[in-house]
């Protein structure tokens, strides 16, 4: 399967990573697409925008809570924890849309959110902005200055933060290789980013049950699950360094 990268594999010095929702998927988090995509009936893409929070903030706090209170339980999967060991062979970056902080617990040391994370949570006026663990009984809860607090992550809609996307960029445009797992690449412009890692004659590898919007432009895609394969790749790695 890794014929492609094997003779190369001690030649990649800089690894980024792009990780959806498919990566926690082995972790009980549940995708956005295909069938967990629907939450008490309501569209997941629908209610991740501002529109429906201003709508009905509490119907919006309710389907965030619960998804707190799953993730919170959630534990890295092997597709995680594969990754946050191969920063002890080779520089490893990894850009996220998830928000459920899985890959910091599995110890990868850079991750940015891409979309911002569920832990965080920030008031919709004033600056207050806190990691809360806690359960929230009220809904929607309300910040000191009287105002709605909200998740801290990026809405269908919202502009993604301003630095955490320039440095994606960045890191996509100068890695050799890029390694797409557990994202169908259909939300932008998070699906922009195997493009920089092509333009700067990456190797871009795909990792994914099902075939992508992208899995043409990729130099390998592997129909499997990410838990499955990425411990097989780290372990090509490890072979050529130890
Ligand atoms: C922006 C946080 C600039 C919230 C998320 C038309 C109208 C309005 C907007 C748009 C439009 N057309 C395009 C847009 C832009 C829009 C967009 O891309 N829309 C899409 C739907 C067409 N993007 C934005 O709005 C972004 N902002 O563009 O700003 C701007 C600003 C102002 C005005 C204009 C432009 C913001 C996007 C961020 C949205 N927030 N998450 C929350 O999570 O609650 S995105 C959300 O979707 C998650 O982050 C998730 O990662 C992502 C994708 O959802 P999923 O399908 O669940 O996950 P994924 O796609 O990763 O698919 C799962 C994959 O895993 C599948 O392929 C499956 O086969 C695979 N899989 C399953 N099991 C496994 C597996 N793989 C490996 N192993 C397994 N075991
Ligand atoms: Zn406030």
């Amino acid at each position: 399967m890794f014929e492609l990268i094997e003779e190369q594999i001690t030649n990649f010095k800089k690894i980024v990573f792009v990780t959806g929702a498919g990566i926690s998927q082995e972790s009980g988090i549940p995708t956005f697409r295909g069938k967990d995509g629907l939450w008490r009936n309501h569209d997941a893409m629908k209610l991740a925008t501002i529109d429906a929070f201003y709508d009905n903030p509490k119907l919006v706090w309710e389907w965030y809570n619960e998804r707190r209170m799953n993730i919170f339980q959630a534990q890295p999967n092997a597709g995680h924890k594969a990754i946050a060991e191969l920063e002890k062979y080779t520089q490893v970056v990894v850009l996220t849309q998830n928000i459920d902080g899985l890959h910091q617990k599995s110890g990868s040391s850079n991750v940015l959110e891409l979309h911002g994370s569920i832990v965080q949570i920030k008031c919709t006026v004033c600056n207050f902005k806190e990691e809360i663990l806690e359960e929230f009984f009220d809904l929607p809860p309300i910040c000191k200055c009287g105002n709605i607090l909200r998740p801290d992550v990026v809405w269908f809609g919202e502009s993604l933060p301003q630095d955490v996307w320039q440095n994606a960029m960045n890191f996509s445009s100068k890695c050799d290789l890029m390694v797409i797992a557990g994202t169908s690449l259909v939300v932008s412009p998070a699906n922009t980013l195997p493009i920089y890692a092509k333009q700067n004659n990456a190797t871009l590898v795909e990792i994914n049950p099902e075939i992508t919007e992208m899995s043409g432009e990729m130099d390998l895609s592997i129909r499997n699950t990410s838990a499955e394969i990425l411990p097989q790749l780290v372990s090509l790695f490890k072979k050529s360094y130890d």
